[in-house]
């Protein structure tokens, strides 16, 4: 049974063996996702999986009919025929492929022969953007727990991650022409462990060298995930002008945040601070591909521009009306520097306040107001809506469930999540919904133990509410989750039991 849900999923006669003779075959225009494959499947089957003909051999092949990254997949005796549209159709086929063997074959150094029993799979995703936000700024997370994130995402058809490179409490990139964002940015003294609770006292930090940042986005793009780069501005920059005390309103000396919550140190709107960040794009632009860049644009409290004589110069200056045009204007410099280097800009839905910049993405997480709003004035959205796909929420309602935070989101919550809003629905506009993003946020999140714990397996129910049909049968997933844990158990993924908490939480 394969999460999330194929289109079509039909059983045929006989069955297929994965042994160590099976071959792999594949059209040239194919060959990246055959050596994936070959990669995964040779330790688990004991052979090389080469070219030709074995006792079974795996094909893998394009039909320019199928849709976007749509794929057939059949099983049978002496064959396994994958024909997509598109490599990332073919991927899919495969990673489908994979899920049709027995969960042992997982693990990495099961040794085969493992057999798939007689199928016909038709599939194709619902949405275009099936993403996940990994907050790697409040708490870091190693290259290779990245890495791995990436695998599990792939293992479950998302193709975005959104990765919030930046924050009040850590800079997390590394850019060449100012070195302090992470020399000094990078590092704090300490995590506040909940909203009101003690802080941790251990210093905490880490961040990504351009050479890092380079392998993880080469490493998505073969697994077919685009990397879509967060720096928050101008709101959540605590750590960048705790590097550069002139990017603040104060000018004097500030430490990288240790709590939570929405600080009140936000970026001036001199024109030294736009060509400071500019810079910091370019280089940006120049590790990430990715057509989408988001520029963050929430939360951005207006407390410090209502007090700065240099604010309200420029409000005066640019003839606007108040602080949150301020913050549109603000925005709208760097849709256009995006813009001209043939970028999209990415915002939260705070950037519909004071004017929406020309091309701008709209990424709705306060509800689904904002992506209603946006996409009826003709802007695409993501749904990011908190109250369905927040995954840092708690997953239970009991007491010993390890995060203090008050809203509960169940895996049945987010199973039941609709990524076309409410207010769209039967509305034109929703052409607009690109898709939606799951978010594992991480102030309370310290390792990457806890993000297994807190992202699985409601991950798991997100991505059948992107890639599979709108239809939701909650029984039908509970059956084909419960063989997709055994899976994340062969993979080693430490996710929340149906029964609670595990007891390291
Ligand atoms: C709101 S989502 C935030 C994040 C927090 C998150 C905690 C968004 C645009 N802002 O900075 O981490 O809530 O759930």
């Amino acid at each position: 049974m394969i999460v999330p849900k194929p289109v079509k999923h039909e059983p045929r006669p006989g069955s297929f063996v994965l042994d160590g003779r099976t071959s792999l075959t594949a059209d040239p225009a194919l060959g990246e996702v055959a050596a994936w494959l070959r990669a995964e499947l040779a330790p688990v089957a004991g052979g090389e999986l080469l070219p030709g003909e074995g006792s079974g051999t795996i094909t893998l092949a394009l039909d320019g009919g199928l849709p976007p990254e749509g794929y057939r997949l059949t099983a049978g005796p002496e064959r396994t025929e994958i024909v997509a549209g598109d490599p990332a159709g073919a991927f899919y086929g495969a990673q489908t492929f994979r899920q049709l063997l027995p969960a042992a074959a997982f693990r990495r150094a099961a040794g085969g022969p493992f057999t798939v029993p007689g199928v016909y799979v038709e599939d194709a995703p619902r949405f275009g953007w099936r993403g996940c936000i990994l907050d790697v700024a409040r708490h870091f997370l190693t290259k290779r727990e990245v890495l791995r994130f990436v695998d599990l995402m792939a293992l479950h058809k998302l193709n975005v991650l959104h990765l919030h490179l930046t924050d009040d409490q850590g800079w997390r990139v590394e850019i060449r022409r100012h070195p302090r964002l992470t020399e000094v940015g990078a590092w704090r003294k300490e995590s506040q462990a909940g909203w009101n609770g003690p802080m941790d006292g251990r210093p905490h930090g880490g961040y990504y060298t351009q050479d890092d940042l380079r392998e993880i986005v080469a490493y998505a793009a073969r697994r077919h995930i685009t990397v879509v780069p967060e720096i928050d501005l101008p709101g959540h920059t605590q750590a960048a002008i705790a590097a550069y005390p002139e990017l603040g309103n104060l000018g004097t000396p500030l430490e990288v945040r240790t709590g939570w919550g929405v600080g009140e140190h936000v970026l001036n709107v001199a024109d030294s601070t736009l060509t400071f960040f500019q810079g910091v794009l370019e280089e940006v632009l120049e590790l990430f591909p990715s057509p989408y860049v988001s520029v963050g644009g929430d939360e951005c409290r207006k407390d410090q521009w209502r007090a700065s004589p240099a604010a309200q110069r420029r409000i005066a200056e640019l003839g606007l009306r108040d602080e949150e045009e301020l913050q549109s204007w603000f925005i709208r410099q760097f849709g256009a520097y995006l813009a001209a280097r043939g970028r999209r800009l990415v915002g939260w839905d705070e950037i519909l306040e004071g004017g929406l910049a020309p091309g701008a993405v709209v990424a709705s997480w306060r509800g689904e107001y904002g992506a209603v709003a946006a996409a009826r004035r003709g802007h695409d959205v993501i749904n990011c809506s908190n109250t369905s796909l927040y995954l840092d929420y708690r997953q239970g309602t009991g007491e010993e469930e390890p995060v203090p935070f008050g809203t509960v989101l169940t895996l049945e919550d987010v199973y039941a999540f609709e990524p076309i809003p409410a207010g769209l629905r039967g509305d034109p506009a929703a052409g607009h919904v690109l898709g939606a993003q799951c978010g594992v946020w991480t102030e309370l999140i310290d390792s990457s133990r806890g993000v297994d714990y807190m992202a699985f397996p409601r991950l798991s129910a997100f991505a059948e509410t992107v890639w599979s049909p709108p239809e939701r049968d909650l029984e039908g997933f509970r059956t084909r989750l419960a063989e997709h844990l055994h899976r994340l158990d062969a993979i080693g993924v430490e996710y929340r039991r149906a029964d609670g908490p595990l007891p390291w939480q």
